[in-house]
């Protein structure tokens, strides 16, 4: 063990630090008072880049950092998956340092609402024999097969354009765990399509066989001609391949998801269907403006969705709609407990984490009841008239 004698004024200084990181996890979270009845917003993000511990961030010698420099900084803290595990509500955050790397690490919370904890050591994900540039966006699904798996996004330079610096290659890595901490990975997924992002492990067999959400892609960014929400089957996850990919939520003009869209977490079974978190994303003159949006698909077809309300179901509000990509919401975790409540974890603008909480009843209850998008003008104004007709006689009554 080396014993580090360190001077009264470094002291003072790490305990400072140490005192204001404890006292932002330990920050009681509050519902916000206004909401829409389908779920409730809470005021403070759940998960920053300030969350991660400052073992992580600052050299604590004072013989190598004199001036308790932060020299290795954490930028995001952002797209989380999530799962419930041990009585415990457990994120996967993408963590991004300040070198734009983004690794996984695990923070723990009591309660789902705040007090979130990274764990000490983010999670030591191995490669492929093809190195990853960069990973993200876990998706955990913990499986009927045992294993919890966690899908991610990896990314590598596009080999076939050696001097565009921007140009990437995006694919589904898979990795399985028992316990959140033992990684194991497992081949990337072969798909037919260019690219893939956004793929999302169904938790049960279906047909004998394992069933993904996928979205492919041409190019890194645009989804090009195809897109939408995807779907096949393939026989293992040890080499996983699906040979047959069907689009089964395709992006639609004029929608909050003409541009592109993606699954977000896995689905929540409910007795009346697989109900589903998606993103949808739509162009702007400030650029793509990303929402999340509610569908529910059969309970033995889960490809066929039965219920598609119209518009989104959580877009950036206030400070959300600010950060390194602004004006985006996007979730890949939430987490339903033991009561049926359902913790929705979205990140803002790619910069931190918030959550907003429902339950399984509420959100079926908007699934089933929201009107669908009537993709016109016209349409929209006579679902409005409907509601405004049956409303002042309701109001009329009430008033006699
Ligand atoms: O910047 C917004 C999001 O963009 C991508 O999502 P998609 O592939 O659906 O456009 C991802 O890079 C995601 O991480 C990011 O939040």
């Amino acid at each position: 063990m080396i014993t580090t004698i360190l001077s009264t004024a470094f002291r003072q200084k790490i305990e400072r630090i140490v005192r204001q990181h404890e006292s932002l996890i330990a920050r009681k979270n509050e519902v916000m008072s206004e909401g829409n009845g389908i779920y409730a917003r809470w005021k403070y993000p759940v998960l920053t880049a300030e969350h991660a511990p400052i073992f992580w961030r600052y050299d604590l010698n004072e013989s190598s950092n004199p001036h308790l420099m932060e020299r290795q900084g954490i930028n995001a803290a952002f797209n989380a998956g999530a799962i419930y595990w041990q009585g415990k509500y457990l994120l996967v955050a993408r963590v991004e340092g300040d070198d734009r790397k983004s690794f996984f690490a695990v923070a723990e919370s009591p309660n789902g609402v705040d007090q979130f904890r990274f764990w000490d050591y983010p999670i030591t994900m191995p490669e492929t024999e093809e190195p990853d540039t960069n990973v993200y966006d876990m998706r955990l699904t913990a499986h009927e097969d045992g294993w919890i798996y966690g899908l991610f996004c990896t990314e590598r330079k596009d080999k076939t354009q050696p001097n565009n610096t921007s140009a990437a290659e995006a694919q589904c890595g898979i990795a399985r765990t028992k316990d959140l901490i033992e990684w194991e990975r497992l081949p990337d997924l072969i798909t037919y399509s260019g690219q893939q992002r956004n793929v999302v492990l169904h938790p049960e067999f279906v047909n004998g066989k394992y069933a993904l959400y996928t979205r492919p892609q041409d190019g890194f960014i645009s989804v090009g001609g195809g897109g939408g929400i995807g779907w096949g089957l393939t026989d293992s996850m040890e080499c996983a391949e699906v040979k047959e990919e069907v689009i089964v939520d395709t992006k639609v003009y004029h929608t909050i998801k003409e541009v592109k869209n993606g699954q977000g977490p896995p689905p929540i079974k409910t007795d009346r269907g697989w109900l589903h978190l998606a993103h949808g994303v739509r162009n702007t003159a400030a650029g793509l403006r990303y929402v999340l949006y509610v569908f529910l698909t059969e309970l033995d077809r889960p490809w066929i969705v039965t219920h598609a309300p119209a518009g989104y179901f959580i877009s950036p509000k206030g400070e959300e709609r600010v950060g390194d990509v602004s004006n985006v919401v996007f979730s890949n975790g939430w987490i339903v407990n033991e009561k049926e409540q359902v913790f929705i974890y979205y990140a803002s603008s790619d910069t931190r984490m918030h959550v907003a909480t429902s339950t399984v009843d509420k959100l079926l209850d908007y699934v089933l009841n929201t009107p669908s998008d009537g993709l016109r003008s016209a349409a929209s104004v006579e679902q409005r008239k409907r509601l405004i007709e049956q409303n002042l006689a309701l109001l009329q009554q009430m008033s006699k």
